[in-house]
C-alpha cells in the first residue's frame, strides 16, 4: 500500500501545483474574480474556485476511477457530503477564497486523502507564494507556543457571532489572521503560528492541513478537548499539549455536521 500511496501523493502535489498556476493566472483577469455568494454574504465562490475544483476532479478520476470525492463546490452544488471508508480525496480548491478575490496572497490548494475515514496524507499549496507543505501520516508528537491564529468563518447570525467574540475575549496574544484554514494550520506546522482554532470551518479546508499539523508533531482536538472530529466544523490545531488548552476559553457551539443529511 505505501507505494501506492505515495504514487497517489505524488499525483496530489502534481495536481495541487497546476491547480495552483490556473489559480495564479486568474488573479490577472478580473472576470474570473467575479464574485458569487453562497451561505452568507461572506461566504464567497468565483467561478475559478468551481473550474480549479473541476480540474483536479477530472485529473484524479482519469487516474484513480474508483476513488470519490467530497470538493467545497461540488458540496455546494448539492452532491452529498459523506465520508466512506473508500478512498476519498476531500477538495478545498481555492482556500481563502475572500483572499484570491483580495489579491490577498494567502491562497491555498487544499488536498486531503483519506482511507477508512482517517486522513492518509495532506497537500497545501500556498499558491502565491509558492509554497507546498505536504506530510503523510506517521506519528504523532509535541510542540510549543507564542501567537495564536484564527478565523470567524463565514455565519453571521447574532448568536454565532456573539460566542465567536466571546470565544476571543477569553483568549488573550490573537495578533491577527490569515483567512485561510489550511495556510494556517501549515503555519502551525512550521511553527510560525502556535495555535488555530475555529468553529464554522468546512472538513475540505482542514482535512489536508489535519495531517500536516500531525506529521510535524502539532495536536489536533475538538473545541471541546475531545478528540477532532472533521465532519464536526469544529477544530484546533496546536503545537502542544499546553497551547491546546485553549479549548478551556473557546466558547463551544455546533454547526449543522458537513455530513448531515
Ligand atoms: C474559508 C476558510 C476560512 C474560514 C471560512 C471558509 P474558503 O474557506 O479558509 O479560514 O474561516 O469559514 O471556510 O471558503 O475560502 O474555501
Amino acid at each position: 500500500m505505501d507505494d501506492v500511496l505515495q504514487n497517489i501523493m505524488d499525483h496530489a502535489v502534481a495536481v495541487a501545483r497546476e491547480a495552483g498556476q490556473v489559480v495564479r493566472e486568474a488573479l490577472c483577469d478580473e472576470k474570473q474574480r467575479d464574485v458569487m455568494t453562497k451561505s452568507s454574504t461572506v461566504d464567497l465562490v468565483t467561478q475559478t474556485d468551481q473550474r480549479v475544483e473541476h480540474l483536479i476532479i477530472q485529473s484524479v478520476k482519469k487516474k484513480f476511477p474508483t476513488h470519490r470525492f467530497i470538493g467545497e463546490e461540488s458540496v455546494a452544488a448539492g452532491e452529498a457530503c459523506v465520508l466512506t471508508d473508500d478512498p476519498t480525496w476531500i477538495i478545498d480548491p481555492i482556500d481563502g477564497t475572500t483572499n484570491f478575490v483580495h489579491s490577498f496572497p494567502f491562497v491555498a490548494v487544499s488536498i486531503g486523502f483519506s482511507v477508512d475515514k482517517k486522513i492518509q496524507f495532506g497537500v497545501v499549496y500556498s499558491c502565491l507564494e509558492d509554497k507546498m507543505f505536504t506530510a503523510r501520516r506517521v506519528s504523532d508528537q509535541e510542540g510549543q507556543r507564542s501567537i495564536i491564529a484564527t478565523e470567524f468563518g463565514s455565519n453571521r447570525e447574532t448568536e454565532t457571532v456573539e460566542k465567536i467574540f466571546s470565544s476571543l475575549r477569553n483568549i488573550l496574544n490573537i495578533p491577527g489572521c490569515v483567512l485561510s484554514a489550511a495556510v494556517n494550520m501549515c503555519l502551525v506546522a512550521s511553527g510560525c503560528v502556535e495555535a488555530y482554532y475555529e468553529v464554522g470551518v468546512h472538513v475540505w479546508d482542514v482535512a489536508a492541513g489535519s495531517v500536516i499539523v500531525e506529521e510535524a508533531g502539532g495536536v489536533l482536538m475538538d473545541v471541546e478537548g475531545g478528540p477532532v472530529d472533521l465532519m464536526s466544523r469544529r477544530i484546533v490545531a496546536a503545537n502542544n499539549g499546553t497551547v491546546a488548552h485553549i479549548v478551556k476559553e473557546i466558547d463551544a457551539f455546533s454547526p449543522t455536521r458537513d455530513d448531515a443529511p
